[in-house]
């Protein structure tokens, strides 16, 4: 559990004021890089981003470029009992300039799409979809921190911002407000059949940060009417939480929704025997739609502890979708149920003939990759995205230390396995956002995106 920005997913009051006090502390090295290893340099894009927390990229504007959709929670202060909650963040787009007739990865324009005038609390990670059909993509925040309910507070939200004027102007729509659950990200996709498109969302009440047995945590969907209207949410399944992501897992031609579970009964992972554990205690499930409005919960990861993210990643060169994910664990914790939880990594999912079967499970990275600076409420690693880093036509990675504060990649040897390495100038870049892996410059060579809540900064990774 740490306070990233997606901390803000993952800390509890009492973490989130040891993971400020503790700052950017010293951040062990990195294994020893490879001759062949590509040279980053790191650009910073915006140094000012007080609560720097997701990025996404998406072709938002017209030209076919990628604009950056990065979200903040706003500034931080602190109070008689520790860390307050800003009131209110923001969403801002950033496009490419055009600059000497060059679009440099140095000059872009910033462009805001949430104000803090808006209040909405802790926009987490955006989704940059066409939600009324004009063919201009539009963005869906969800909103929230998951400790508000237990103090009093209703802040989580859901609300899509209609893209005018080709992403200079930004008009809100709002979904839900002043709810008791926070959510984390939404898929905007047609799941029922009707050919109109849906909204599905985890919405997750955390309860007490002291107590797993009070958390609530169940994924919704809103139905859609088409030309950017929807039903209230409702619940369709228990469980799954933070980052979920729209598949056809078993090819039956209905989407599926892949999920990590954080919050609730996962937390208690290992008191249960291992061939007792079903997908309330897995680390990362899958909800099969059904067809007739239900959905089946299976587990695809047993063993992980707390998971922070599963996501698709499709091959290089054809092939099946690899399923890359990372767990959310500190070693540094002496009791349990945190000293039970496996060390921080980054593991390879495989869906055997049944996928309603847990899937075969490969770990990447390797003991002590992501080194956590602090105790509770640190954890590492954070999210993960995958692309050729360095042109050979292999999947690589780019990944998030959050608790280990720096940034990282593991680059893919011929024999595919994994070499973790530090990315340069990243130590104290905690807590961080992203990664996105493109080729935002179209010089061939994918960049690599993060933001940090610890620096207020937005980078890009370039060689
Ligand atoms: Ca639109
Ligand atoms: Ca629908
Ligand atoms: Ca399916
Ligand atoms: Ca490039």
């Amino acid at each position: 559990m740490s306070p990233t920005p997606y901390a803000g997913l993952r800390s509890t009051a009492s973490t989130l004021i040891i993971a400020l006090a503790v700052g950017a502390a010293g951040v062990a090295s990195a294994p020893a890089a490879m001759a062949e290893q590509p040279a980053y340099n790191r650009i910073t894009i915006d140094n000012n981003l007080p609560g720097a927390a997701f990025v996404v990229s998406g072709n938002v504007a017209l030209l076919p470029r990628p604009e950056l959709v990065v979200s903040a929670f706003g500034l931080f202060t602190f109070g008689p009992t520790g860390p307050i909650i800003p009131p209110a963040g923001t969403v801002n787009v950033y496009r490419r300039k055009f600059v000497g007739g060059f679009f440099q990865l140095e000059d872009w324009e910033k462009i805001e799409i949430v104000k803090e005038s808006d209040g909405i609390t802790f926009p987490n990670r955006p989704a940059i979809a066409d939600v009324d059909g004009d063919w201009m993509p539009d963005v869906i925040v969800p909103g929230g921190y998951f400790f508000d309910n237990y103090t009093g507070q209703q802040r989580g939200s859901l609300s899509w911002w209609e893209n005018r004027r080709n992403a200079r102007q930004w008009i809100r729509h709002d979904l839900v407000t002043n709810s008791p659950f926070s959510y984390h990200s939404v898929v905007l996709v047609d799941i029922d059949g009707d050919h109109r498109k849906d909204i599905i969302t985890v919405a997750e009440d955390a309860g007490s940060p002291s107590s797993s047995a009070d958390d609530i945590v169940e994924l919704q969907m809103l139905k859609g009417k088409g030309r950017g209207k929807f039903h209230a949410p409702v619940k369709i399944a228990d469980g799954g939480g933070g980052l979920i992501e729209a598949r056809d897992v078993n090819g039956d031609g209905r989407m599926d929704i892949v999920s990590p579970q954080f919050f609730g009964p996962v937390q208690a992972q290992p008191f249960v025997p291992a061939a007792a554990r079903d997908a309330s205690v897995a680390s990362y499930v899958w909800f099969e739609n059904n067809g007739d409005g239900s959905f089946t919960r299976h587990a695809i990861g047993t063993n992980q502890g707390p998971g922070f993210t599963i996501v698709p990643v499709d091959p290089l060169n054809g092939g099946p979708t690899r399923w890359i994910a990372t767990n959310h664990t500190n070693p540094n914790v002496p009791f349990p149920p945190f000293a039970l939880y496996p060390a921080p990594a980054v593991y390879e999912f495989t869906p055997g003939p049944d996928p309603r079967q847990p899937w075969a499970v490969q770990q990447l990275s390797s003991a002590g990759d992501f080194p956590v600076t602090g105790g509770i409420g640190q954890a590492a690693p954070g999210a993960v995205a995958g692309g050729d880093l360095t042109g050979n036509g292999r999947l690589d990675l780019a990944v998030a230390g959050d608790g280990s504060r720096a940034v990282y990649w593991m680059e893919q040897q011929s024999d595919g396995t994994f070499i973790t390495h530090q990315l340069p100038d990243s130590d104290g870049y905690g807590q961080n956002g992203g990664p996105v892996v493109q080729d935002l410059n179209w010089n061939g060579k994918n960049e690599i995106v993060f933001s940090s809540f610890d620096q207020n900064a937005l980078s890009i990774w370039a060689r």
